[in-house]
């Protein structure tokens, strides 16, 4: 099976990209064995802090953020990081050719449970004059070159787009390396699997009620078909199942706080999420627009998500415009 490089060498990605990638993949390694450890290494539970988002702090989120921080501000390549559990930007290699954000540890609430949490990445080309400012990051999603994450689950997984289709790696524990296991992953036109957290239902909009009502409804309803639930509570999770089999994965917008009608964040895990999918033949959007065509305004802000099997998207999409 190939590895890594040797895989990204065969797709023509310039060596200044690989090295960024490769680094990641050496704290993928890192954040899974910390990840297994668990209660052994006491690494479980939450510290007493906030993070910007005003969430508390799991310990494993405060050392995978500084695991990635500390192993990604060493390769220079990296012009600078952004990252969910940072309030600013942190410089790197002030001429460094890219940007790197990421979701330290995407599921956070699943660690303590042993479930399946992950790291997700993005990254965008930085602007030719030197140095680091937190604008630079302020780039649409179309932008990036490279997207992904890695899922610590029964098995290590880092999945991965530059541009050339989406790539799924398994690290075999026995030679600690990641080996190409999935080379063009496609996501099913239509589906019968739909993730939402069906608690909110209350706080939805009317046409998003009515979309997820008539999935319930099955072959009694005006779908003519049986749908099944799936909601592992962690993006990252529930993307890999869409990437992996199909499936329709939703967190909408939401009535609860009206400063803050969404729950996930562009940068961290709507556009790496999105153009995942998108590379996959899958469509991701906002609910209101393609989310890889979002003009960003702050690094820490948030997004309505509809992404997965094209049909069901759109299908999704035409009850949220009332034309279904
Ligand atoms: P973080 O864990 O990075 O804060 O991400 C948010 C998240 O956990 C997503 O991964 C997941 O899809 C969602 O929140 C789960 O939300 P809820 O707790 O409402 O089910």
């Amino acid at each position: 099976m190939q590895r890594l490089i040797p895989t990204l060498r065969n797709d023509q990605v310039d060596e200044a990209l690989i090295s960024v990638i490769n680094t990641l993949q050496i704290c993928a390694k890192e954040i899974s064995f910390r990840c297994g450890q668990g209660k052994l290494a006491g690494v479980l539970g939450s510290t007493l802090d906030e993070n910007i988002q005003g969430e508390t702090q799991k310990k494993l989120d405060v050392l995978a953020n500084q695991l990635l921080k500390d192993i990604l501000l060493e390769c220079k390549h990296v012009r600078a990081v952004a990252s969910e559990e940072e309030e600013g930007i942190v410089g790197g290699t002030l001429d460094g050719r890219y940007l790197v954000a990421f979701d330290p540890l995407d599921g956070s609430s699943n660690i303590d449970i042993n479930s399946m949490v992950g790291t997700i990445f993005s990254v965008l080309p930085a602007p030719a004059e030197p140095g680091a400012e937190v604008d630079m990051f302020l780039q649409p999603g179309s932008n990036q070159v490279a997207a992904g994450y890695i899922l610590y689950g029964p098995r290590t997984m880092l999945v991965f787009t530059t541009g050339k289709g989406v790539k799924m790696f398994t690290l075999d524990q026995t030679v600690g390396e990641f080996l190409l296991t999935e080379a063009d992953v496609t996501i099913a036109e239509t589906t019968t699997e739909f993730a939402i957290n069906m608690s909110n239902h209350r706080h939805w909009q009317p046409g998003m009620r009515r979309y997820i009502d008539d999935l319930l409804l099955g072959k009694a309803g005006p779908r003519n078909k049986d749908f099944n639930m799936r909601w592992v509570a962690a993006m990252v999770a529930d993307v890999h199942r869409v990437l992996t089999r199909g499936g329709l994965f939703t967190y909408p917008w939401d009535s609860r706080k009206a400063n803050k009608p969404f729950k996930l964040r562009l940068m961290y895990e709507g556009n790496p999420m999105a153009w995942l999918v998108e590379q996959a033949g899958g469509l991701a959007d906002t609910g209101e627009g393609r989310i890889l065509d979002i003009q960003p305004t702050d690094i820490h802000q948030r997004c309505g998500v509809i992404l997965g099997s094209r049909d069901e998207v759109t299908t999704c999409l035409q009850y949220l415009k009332g034309s279904q």
